[in-house]
């Protein structure tokens, strides 16, 4: 029995030291638990995931590190990022930086920026995509070539999105002719064909149906829709299209652009 005595003897006194201790000085923490930018992340944690413990976005996308492995995106790419939330990324502040200032609607013109509400009633502008390949989709409710463009757009979509590829839908109409386009529609648009990313109002009075009618004055729509524009990621118009079953064609572009 002795012996025994004397090994928990043993064993014990350290522990109690470093209780003892832990209580004078207000808590002992190993420096691996430590979560130092305060994005829920410890040190050991951000050290696995490559994320920088000093830095509480790693990869400047709007989602915290600890948000973005909660929700399965990839802190580490700016391109991964939770949608269908009605909260997108924005690097206006790195467009303004680079001096992105469009002002001139045509092909090998910087595109200008514009305003628009989306299917989630927020509001985006066009420069918070600044550094993506971003297709703008002008469609209208009546046409039918646009909707078979909308069925598979947010697969299309998927394939490129955590390289750098976004689509925005611009709805320009919902009644043949009227130029009109309502919240209830755009929500009814990017609920029916199931699309994740910005579908926006583009009736009359908006700064995208602006836009599309300065594209349609400087002849760079041919005047019938779908009419879609590939903006390069300094928001460079590179190209025009017309019509529908065009995706393979775009992709090739999209990929040449993202340098897949
Ligand atoms: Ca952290
Ligand atoms: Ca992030
Ligand atoms: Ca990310």
């Amino acid at each position: 029995m002795r012996p025994f005595h004397l090994a928990s003897l043993l064993v014990a006194l350290p522990l109690a030291a470093c209780t003892d201790k832990a209580g004078d000085t207000g808590g002992f923490i190993d420096p691996g638990l430590v979560d130092e930018d305060g994005d829920g992340l410890d040190l050991n944690t951000e050290s696995e995931l490559g994320t920088d413990p000093t830095l509480a976005d790693t990869d400047g996308d709007g989602w915290s590190d600890g948000e973005e492995v909660d929700l399965g995106t990839d802190p580490l790419n700016r391109f991964s990022w939770d949608y269908g939330s009605g909260r997108w990324p924005d690097f206006s502040a790195e467009a303004e930086a680079a001096g992105v200032a469009g002002t001139a609607w045509d092909t090998d013109e910087v595109f200008p920026d514009f305003t628009a509400t989306d299917q989630f009633e927020q509001e985006i502008h066009l420069y918070q995509f600044y550094g993506y390949v971003i297709l703008i989709d002008f469609s209208a409710g009546w046409c039918g070539p646009c909707r078979d463009v909308a069925e598979g757009a947010e697969e299309w979509w998927e394939e490129y999105r955590e390289d750098g590829f976004l689509i925005i839908h611009a709805i320009i109409d919902n009644n043949f002719g009227t130029g009109n386009v309502s919240e209830t529609f755009i929500q009814g648009w990017a609920e029916q064909y199931d699309l994740e990313f910005p579908v926006v109002m583009a009736g009359n009075d908006t700064e995208p149906n602006d836009a599309y009618l300065e594209l349609y004055n400087s002849g760079v729509n041919e005047g019938y829709i779908p009419f879609m524009i590939l903006l390069d990621q300094d928001m460079t118009l590179v190209r025009a299209y017309s019509g529908s079953g065009l995706e393979s064609s775009i992709s090739r572009k999209v990929e040449n652009l993202l340098g897949l």
